[in-house]
């Protein structure tokens, strides 16, 4: 069976390895985000494909959510004294060998995809991960006090800025990376992974192409990043307040809309939802949602999985 997830960063990393373990003879692709993604120190930073790969990998900080497991922080603080990079962005040792890596690869005139297949290849992480486009399309955010890029908003501002709008630059130049659409229209099923559906799944259907192949696809299943109105983790709804969203479980399923859903995995805490989900021609269901650990990850993927096929 060939699954194809759109995915961002640590939710999205967490419910692929349970997706890898709840179908171990699938097909897995992931189209990931990289609207995260910046020049930071002479280096592109891609946190979305990192945390995925770093998650699947078994390398990730568990805790922290993103970056390596045994981490340094040497060259980082080179880096502070001599005042290049952000001192609220923390590269680590062995994170910027991830780097310094694919700096090079792009600088010997790679793709990102296909840096991204050399990077992956060091590890059998069982998914395929494909970045939605190979251009750079970065996340902006638009506050009162101006205009920056995501990271800076989210890590040094903690999105605390009120966000007036997000901004794709670079999309109407830019094209979805060589077997993203083939792997959306070749799939026996699509899913929508619970990461944060403004800032890491908007960028990736903000491909016009990309959100037309995922409305024409057969069975797409897209799981609720929120339960009983509060976000998981991260900081999604103020994102979700930016654009005039409430933080429910119904609320971002009817965002997506029935032309891309099929289907909406809500928390058992939200089964009262369901039926405005329904109404909206959206078939839902609900079931655990919390991923606390492999296990439940795997729960959760199977579930998704399962109403997939069941419509
Ligand atoms: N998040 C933080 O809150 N503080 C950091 O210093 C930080 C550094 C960092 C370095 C590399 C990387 O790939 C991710 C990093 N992140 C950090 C997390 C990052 O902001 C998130 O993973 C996503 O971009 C948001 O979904």
């Amino acid at each position: 069976m060939k699954i194809t997830v759109l995915s961002g960063g640590v939710g999205g990393a967490r419910f692929l390895r349970g997706l890898r373990a709840a179908a171990p003879d699938a097909q897995i692709t992931a189209i990931v985000n990289v609207g995260d993604d910046m020049w930071l120190s002479g280096l592109r930073i891609a946190p979305d494909l990192d945390s995925i790969m770093y998650t699947l990998a078994g390398e990730n900080d568990e805790q922290r959510g993103w970056g390596r497991v045994g981490e340094s922080e040497r060259v980082s603080a080179e880096l502070r004294a001599y005042g290049v990079g952000w001192p609220w962005f923390t590269l680590g040792d062995l994170d910027i060998g991830t780097h310094l890596a694919r700096t090079s690869m792009l600088r010997d005139g790679l793709t990102l995809a296909e840096a991204t297949d050399r990077i992956t290849s060091r590890w059998q992480l069982g998914v395929h991960l494909i970045p939605a486009s190979n251009d750079e399309v970065e996340t902006h955010v638009v506050t009162e006090s101006g205009e920056m890029h995501f990271q800076e908003w989210w890590t040094r501002h903690r999105a605390a800025l009120p966000a007036l709008s997000f901004v794709h630059h670079g999309l109407a130049d830019a094209s979805p990376a060589p077997g993203v659409l083939e792997a959306i229209s070749d799939a026996d099923v699509v899913l929508i992974a619970p990461s944060n559906p403004v800032v890491s799944i908007g960028p990736i259907l903000a491909f016009e192409s990309i959100h037309a192949a995922v409305s024409s696809a057969a069975r797409v299943v897209g799981v609720s990043p929120i339960i009983a109105g509060a976000v998981v983790r991260g900081m999604a709804d103020a994102c979700l307040t930016a654009i005039g969203v409430a933080t429910d479980a119904d609320a971002v399923a009817l965002h997506y809309g029935p032309t891309l859903l099929d289907g909406w995995l809500v928390d058992e805490t939200d089964a009262a939802l369901a039926p405005t989900i329904e109404a909206a021609g959206i078939t839902a269901r609900a079931v655990p949602l919390w991923m606390r650990d492999p296990a439940s990850s795997a729960q959760v993927a199977g579930d998704a999985l399962r109403l997939a096929q069941d419509l």
